[in-house]
């Protein structure tokens, strides 16, 4: 299943839980290196910056950035997510009064247009979150190279790979928010596609797989069974899948040549002490 799908309000709300869970490392260590660099990666966006930032959600880490620019000149949140972009957009409005901001809503997967008379100054795309991790080959190529043509340099965040079993805990926490997370998808397809997926034969799982180097979610049937959802039957095995989720792991080298396809070069590069996850900046 496509991710996106995981998102309604209850999966948003979710999401937000899972990021303050002490087993799902990467939010607060990508926050940690934000807060430890926001002085240079200020100064690699430059002063009077045009900010754009794909898949803005609640934007915690946008606020340490922004803070830390030299005489911003607008920030464009851009998120499919109308409700949570607009809470974001009067958050920063009022923190950052004389920055302007001018949220898009749109899906950053798909080609969308700026707005045709940006100011000038220099464009820098914010996109944190290790969001690009959700992405397939293709979809990173394609989502690089749509950013190569709306901006000139980029801050991007990336989860590094690690043990499997720091992996495995970050996607099947002890508090089961991530499960909850996970399941709340069959309750969505209950109630929007008249659904009859009995919630408690369903499990949430988290898998390695070691050729995609990604962490995937599973949601695995208990039983042999057949469910029926907007008029159609659909057979599961005991034991079998459905795939809701990969959330890839690169390592920097893998990435460079990634962003190398799509144009981009990488020219810095910020880390944990314990080398967990890094946010670059990427030159066009
Ligand atoms: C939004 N995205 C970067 C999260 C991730 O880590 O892949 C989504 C998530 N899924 C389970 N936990 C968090």
């Amino acid at each position: 299943m496509p991710c996106c799908w995981l998102y309604d309000a209850r999966g948003s709300d979710l999401f937000n839980a899972i990021t303050r869970v002490e087993d799902y490392y990467p939010t607060r260590t990508e926050t940690e290196i934000v807060s430890q660099n926001a002085q240079d990666m200020a100064n690699f966006c430059g002063e009077g910056a045009v900010l754009l930032e794909y898949g803005a959600g609640s934007g915690i880490k946008t606020e340490i950035l922004i803070d830390a620019l030299r005489a911003p000149r607008l920030y464009l949140p851009i998120d499919i997510a109308a409700d949570e972009l607009a809470q974001t957009t009067s958050r920063i409005a009022k923190r950052f009064p004389r920055l302007d901001v001018f949220p898009i809503v749109a899906d950053f997967t798909r080609d969308f247009d700026l707005p045709p008379a940006l100011p000038l100054g220099p464009r820098t795309a914010f996109f944190p979150g290790s969001t690009i991790g959700n992405l397939n080959l293709r979809e990173a190529i394609a989502f690089l190279s749509r950013m190569h043509r709306h901006v000139g340099a980029a801050i991007i965040g990336v989860d590094l790979k690690k043990d499997v079993r720091t992996l495995l805990s970050a996607y099947d926490d002890s508090a089961g928010v991530t499960a909850a997370f996970n399941l709340n998808l069959l309750a969505r397809i209950n109630r929007e596609l008249d659904g009859a997926f009995p919630l408690d034969r369903f499990i949430h799982e988290a898998r390695w797989n070691q050729t995609e180097s990604a962490v995937e979610m599973h949601l695995v049937s208990l039983d042999s069974r057949v469910v029926t959802l907007a008029g159609r039957d659909f057979t599961f095995f005991s034991g079998e899948s459905i795939h809701t989720e990969s959330s890839r792991k690169y390592d920097l080298v893998t990435f460079g040549s990634l962003a190398e396809t799509a144009g981009w070069r990488v020219s810095q590069s910020w880390r944990d002490r314990a080398g967990q996850f890094a946010v670059l900046s990427l030159d066009a």
